[in-house]
C-alpha cells in the first residue's frame, strides 16, 4: 500500500483538526469532508491488514519473504554456524574402543566373572561372601556387543553359559540387580538378536527377585536374598525403601513382559507407580523414602541426586518406552518437571549458573514442618539435562516430527522451558570439570548470598567442594569415581542438535580420564581428589564405567543411526531397550 502524498495527508489532519474543534463545525468545507473520508478509508485499510496478519501469519510471512527476511526466533543453545553431521568421528569412537578394552582385557585377566574389579591391585571381589552374580560381565556385554567386539563377546557369553550362578545365599540390592543384571541380560539378548540363553537367565533372576514384592502394599523391599528367595528391608533405614529404587525398575520388569509373554512382572511394577501417582504429594516433588506398610511417602529429603535421580528418569522413559501409548507418565512427567522449575531449580549468583538445589525437612520449635533449600548438587543430577531435552522434544513437540535441532515454534512453551533448561544444567555441569584434573566432583555446592563466605573475598564465585581445605584429606565430594552422567547428557544433547561442541566437551572428559584414572597395567581406577595433581587413586573400577561412561562416548562418536534415540530408551545403566507397542495396558490412569 503506497503512502498518500503529503499534502493529502497535511489536509486529512486539518480537517482531523476541524471535526475535533466545535467551533468551526458550521464552516466545514467539501474539501475537509473529502479529507475525513480519505481517513475512514485508511482507517478501515489498516485495521483490515491488521486482521489478516492476525489471522494468516504464515501466509502474510511468505507474501513478503521474497522482501523481507525474517529472523525466527531461536532456543537457546542455537548455533549459527551448525552443519548437521551425523557421520562418525572414526578415530576419537576408535580410541574410545580401545579404553574399552584396556578395562575389560585387565578385568578378564585379573578377575573374570568377579563382581568388581581393582585395578590397582589387580584383583576382582565379589559383592557377597556367597559368591558372585556376573555383575561385572553382564554390565559390560552389550557394550561389546555395539562396540563389534566379537571376540570379547564370545567368551563373555561363555561365560555367562557356564558359571553365572543366581543360587547365592545373600543379600543383594534389588535396584542394583535390576538395572545392572536384568538390565544387562535383557539389552544384551536383544542386540544379540534374541539369543535365548540371556532370556532365560534374566527369567530366572526376575523370578528369584518376585517375592520382593510381597509386602503389604506392594512396594518391593530393598533387598533379596537370591539363593532364599526372600525379601529383606534395609534395616539401616528402617526398613523404608528408597522412591528411586522402586520406581526403576519398571523399563527392566515391563519389557521382560513384553517378551516373554507373561505380564506378572510388568503388573508388579506398574502397581508401584500406581501407588506413587495415587500418594503422590502436591508438588509432584518426590520424598526420597517410602514406608511400604501403608504405600506412603514419608517426610524425607527432596533431591534430584541419590535416591530421588532415576524416579524422574524413569517417568519419563515409560511414556518412551511404551510408544506414547500411556498418557498418564507424561502426566506425572510432565507435573514432576513443572514442580522442579517452580522449588528446586535455581541461578548461580556471579555467573548465573543454572543448577538444583534439595530440600531438607525441618521442624521448628513449635513443632511446624519447614523446608530447608539446600544448593546442593550431586554429580548424579547431571543426568537431567539430556533428559530435559528429551523430554522437550517428546512431551513437549507441538509437531510429530521435531527437527533437528528443534525449532522454537515445534515446542510447547514448557517444552521450551525445559530444552532451555536443559542446555543450561548441561553449561553448569561442563563448568564443574573446571577443576585442577579436568574431572568433575562427586557433589558442589553454589554460594548463596546467605553463606557468608565471602570474607575478604577468598571465597569462590559460583560452586566449590564443601568441605575441601588444602593440607587436609579431601572430602568424599571431591571423588571423581568414573561417572557417566555428564556423558550421558552431553550424547542426548548431541544426538537432538548434531552440535559438535557437545563432542567437544565429551572429548575433553574422555582426555582427562585418559590422563588421569588410566592404570597403566590396565583399568581405570577413581580419583580422590579432582582438584589435587598428581592424583591419588582409589583402587576401584565401578562397572559403570563399562556399561554407561565408556558406552555413552562410544555412541557419541559413533554415527547417529547407532542407538537411535527414537526407537529406544536406555534403561538408568545404559542399557538400551528397544521401545514397543504394549500388549498390555496400563491398569492405571
Ligand atoms: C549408575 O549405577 C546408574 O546410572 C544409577 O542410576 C545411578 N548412578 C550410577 C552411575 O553414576
Amino acid at each position: 500500500m503506497t503512502e498518500p502524498p503529503i499534502r493529502e495527508r497535511k489536509r486529512a489532519r486539518n480537517a482531523r483538526k476541524a471535526d475535533d474543534d466545535p467551533s468551526e463545525q458550521s464552516s466545514k468545507s467539501p474539501k475537509a469532508e473529502q479529507g475525513s473520508s480519505t481517513t475512514i478509508f485508511y482507517v478501515v485499510g489498516a485495521a483490515f491488514v491488521g486482521l489478516v496478519i492476525y489471522l494468516f501469519p504464515e501466509f502474510v510471512k511468505t507474501l513478503l519473504e521474497p522482501w523481507i527476511e525474517f529472523s525466527e526466533p531461536t532456543l537457546p543453545g542455537y548455533n549459527p554456524n551448525l552443519i548437521t553431521d551425523f557421520s562418525a568421528d572414526v578415530p576419537k569412537r576408535d580410541a574410545i574402543v580401545e579404553a574399552f578394552k584396556h578395562a575389560w582385557l585387565a578385568y578378564e585377566r585379573d578377575a573374570m566373572g568377579d563382581d568388581e574389579y581393582h585395578p590397582i591391585s589387580q584383583k576382582g571381589t565379589n559383592l557377597t561372601a556367597a559368591g558372585g552374580i556376573g555383575y561385572t560381565v553382564i554390565d559390560s556385554m552389550d557394550t561389546m556387543i555395539l562396540m563389534g567386539l566379537t571376540e570379547e563377546t564370545a567368551r563373555a557369553r561363555e561365560w555367562v553359559a557356564n558359571n553365572l550362578s543366581f543360587e547365592r545365599d545373600a543379600n543383594f540390592n534389588t535396584f542394583e540387580t535390576t538395572i545392572r543384571v536384568l538390565g544387562g541380560l535383557l539389552s544384551t539378548y536383544h542386540l544379540s538378536k534374541n539369543d535365548n540363553l540371556y532370556l532365560e537367565k534374566a527369567l530366572e533372576l526376575t523370578n528369584r527377585m518376585m517375592p520382593v514384592f510381597s509386602t503389604k502394599t506392594g512396594l518391593p523391599l530393598s533387598n533379596i536374598n537370591l539363593g532364599q528367595k526372600i525379601g529383606v528391608g534395609d534395616a539401616d533405614n528402617n526398613n523404608l525403601v528408597s522412591t528411586a529404587e522402586v520406581a526403576t525398575l519398571q523399563l527392566e520388569f515391563k519389557y521382560l513382559s513384553s517378551v516373554s509373554d507373561d505380564d506378572t512382572y510388568w503388573k508388579a511394577v506398574e502397581r508401584v507407580m500406581q501407588l506413587i501417582n495415587s500418594n503422590h504429594p502436591t508438588p509432584r516433588l518426590a520424598s526420597i523414602f517410602m514406608n511400604p506398610d501403608n504405600g506412603q511417602f514419608v517426610t524425607s529429603d527432596i533431591r534430584l541426586g541419590s535416591r530421588g535421580d532415576s524416579f524422574y528418569e524413569y517417568l519419563l522413559k515409560q511414556y518412551l518406552q511404551t510408544s506414547r501409548t500411556e498418557d498418564i507418565y507424561r502426566q506425572m512427567y510432565e507435573e514432576s518437571m513443572e514442580a522442579i522449575h517452580q522449588h528446586l531449580v535455581k541461578t548461580s549468583m556471579t555467573s548465573h549458573l543454572i543448577y538444583t538445589s534439595e530440600l531438607i525437612p525441618e521442624r521448628g520449635p513449635d513443632g511446624d514442618m519447614t523446608w530447608r533449600l539446600t544448593p546442593k548438587q550431586d554429580h548424579l543430577v547431571c543426568f537431567l539435562g539430556g533428559s530435559l531435552m528429551l523430554g522437550a522434544v517428546t512431551t513437549g513437540a507441538l509437531v510429530d516430527k521435531v527437527s533437528v535441532p528443534p525449532k522454537h515454534d515445534e515446542l510447547s512453551p514448557t517444552g521450551r522451558r525445559d530444552w532451555k533448561t536443559g542446555v543450561e544444567l548441561i553449561h553448569t555441569c561442563m563448568e564443574t570439570h573446571n577443576t585442577a584434573t579436568g574431572l568433575a566432583p562427586e557433589i558442589v555446592h553454589f554460594r548463596i548470598p546467605s553463606d557468608k563466605m565471602d570474607m575478604g573475598g577468598i571465597a569462590p564465585n559460583d560452586w566449590y567442594i564443601k568441605g575441601a581445605r588444602p593440607g587436609a584429606y579431601p572430602p568424599l565430594d571431591a571423588r571423581y569415581i568414573l561417572r557417566p552422567e555428564t556423558i550421558e547428557s552431553l550424547f542426548i544433547a548431541y544426538r537432538l542438535t548434531a552440535d559438535k561442541r557437545y563432542r567437544d566437551s565429551g572429548w575433553k572428559i574422555f582426555q582427562a580420564i585418559e590422563k588421569h584414572c588410566r592404570i597403566e597395567t590396565g583399568g581405570y581406577a577413581s580419583v580422590i581428589n579432582v582438584d589435587e595433581l598428581p592424583v591419588r587413586h582409589e583402587d576401584k573400577m565401578e562397572t559403570f564405567m563399562m556399561s554407561e561412561t565408556l558406552k555413552y562416548l562410544f555412541l557419541l562418536f559413533s554415527d547417529a543411526s547407532v542407538i537411535p534415540l527414537t526407537d529406544y530408551v536406555f534403561n538408568t545403566e545404559a542399557h538400551p531397550l528397544p521401545v514397543f507397542v504394549p500388549s498390555i495396558r496400563t491398569g492405571f490412569a
